[in-house]
């Protein structure tokens, strides 16, 4: 029997969907989602195994234009995604109407790989607005074929998914068929707190904060956990924890449900607050965190 396998890599601008799409995919929360720019930080693998088949998906941050070194790091995940892949998934939303960097847009219109442009957030749109979007992406990306989807609600995504596998090159797989992503448990639980953080904290904050778990002890029946928020500066810190503790508390009780979903298991979450000086511009401290590749 033959069998495909191969890298199917998502790229697009900040917020578009790229992870709401390979977690439905996954059927997994592998990438964690927020209605702000920037979530992801890293390239994330999420693999889908099937009898004759292996889709290694990718998972990348959204393109921009970097003003300090952490978000030069993303980018060199975005650039590393180009380098490997069988198959480009180039996702647009409803409404948007170019990509600012030429560089990764011709990359993008030059490839000599299969593109799939997927236009998404269509249940936000109506027919004409969507006619209108088909139109100008086809106009503009001349090598890709367009689908609508929305990843939310899953509108086309197993059309999405069987094309893919047309698509594939014969290959043997690259990883073991039981194996999902490519990431440490330590990564899920630090992208865990920084989701809520995220969605908690406003401006400049969850830009500033990285995550670090320091312990990780399985035991039968609890998992218990302590993890450091880093923060850039001491005003930061005690915005994180707020008024008597109370945000930080909110952070810590959020993630840990959300964590004992994933695990399946009783999650004990001990965080506490550390200042990490302009960590986010300081290529050793990048390289700890797992940016610099
Ligand atoms: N209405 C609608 N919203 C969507 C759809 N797909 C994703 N979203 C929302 O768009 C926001 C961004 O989704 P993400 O999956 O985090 O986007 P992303 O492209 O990974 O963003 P970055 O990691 O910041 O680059 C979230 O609020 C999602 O719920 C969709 O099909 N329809
Ligand atoms: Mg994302």
């Amino acid at each position: 029997m033959s069998h495909k396998a191969g890298f199917v890599n998502i790229i697009g601008n900040p917020n578009v969907g790229k992870s709401t799409l390979m977690n439905a995919f996954v059927g997994e929360k592998l990438s964690i989602i927020t209605s702000k720019a920037q979530t992801t930080r890293h390239r994330i693998l999420g693999i889908v195994n099937g009898e004759d088949f292996q889709v290694v998906l990718s998972d990348t941050p959204g393109i921009i234009k970097p003003a300090y070194e952490l978000q030069a790091s993303m980018m060199d995940f975005v650039k590393s995604a180009f380098d490997d892949a069988d198959l480009l998934i180039y996702m647009v939303e409803i409404g948007e109407r170019e990509l600012k960097d030429e560089a990764f847009f011709s990359k993008i219109t030059n490839a000599k790989i299969p593109v799939l442009l997927l236009l998404n957030k269509i249940d936000k749109s109506d027919q004409t607005q969507l006619e209108e979007q088909v139109q100008l992406w086809a106009e503009k990306v001349l090598n890709a074929e367009i689908i609508a989807i929305s990843a939310l609600e899953g509108f086309n995504v197993k059309e999405v998914f069987d094309r893919i596998i047309e698509l594939l090159p014969e290959s043997p797989p690259y990883y073991p068929k039981d194996q999902l992503t490519d990431k440490p448990e330590r990564f899920f639980i630090n992208e865990t707190i920084r989701e809520k953080i995220l969605i908690h904290y406003k401006k400049e904050i969850p830009y500033a904060v990285e995550i670090d778990t320091e312990e990780f002890f399985e035991e039968e029946k609890i998992i218990r956990i302590r993890s450091v928020i880093m923060v850039e500066r001491e005003t930061q810190k005690g915005i994180i924890i707020g008024h008597k503790g109370s945000a930080l508390k909110r952070v810590g009780v959020e993630a840990r449900k959300d964590l004992e979903k994933f695990f399946g298991k009783q999650i004990h979450l001990e965080l506490y607050v550390k200042v990490n000086k302009n960590w986010r511009s300081n290529q050793r401290q990048l390289k700890r965190f797992g940016y610099n590749q």
